[in-house]
């Protein structure tokens, strides 16, 4: 052992841990769904309550959009179809769109 040791440097390896990255899914005002039609979208496929769900339709319905929930990309896009398809289904044009937070 003695004046046979190298002495190396440790390697700090980064915990690789990263967090995915996360998405917002975002309700889209118009002109033509019904509000309860909109609360209704949102409490079917977000499982919001019915105050939860009538204050996000509301927020779009004044701003233009509203932030219904964030979560990973798959859930994001596959929550957002769902809840075009029941309104295309329901001849409604409502809009739900996914994003990456920043
Ligand atoms: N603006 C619609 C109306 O007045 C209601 C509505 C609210 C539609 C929110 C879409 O994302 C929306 N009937």
């Amino acid at each position: 052992m003695p004046g046979n040791t190298t002495l190396k440097p440790k390697t700090v390896t980064k915990p690789k841990l990263e967090r995915p990255k996360l998405y917002k899914v975002i309700l889209v005002n118009d002109d033509y769904t019904p509000r309860e039609f909109v609360t209704m979208v949102l409490k079917a496929v977000f499982r919001m309550s019915e105050e939860a769900g009538s204050r996000v339709m509301l927020t779009a319905h004044q701003l233009g959009t509203a932030v219904v929930v964030v979560c990973t990309k798959d859930i994001a896009e596959t929550k957002a179809k769902e809840a075009v398809d029941l309104a295309k289904e329901a001849g409604f044009p409502l809009m739900f769109v996914t994003e990456p937070e920043e």
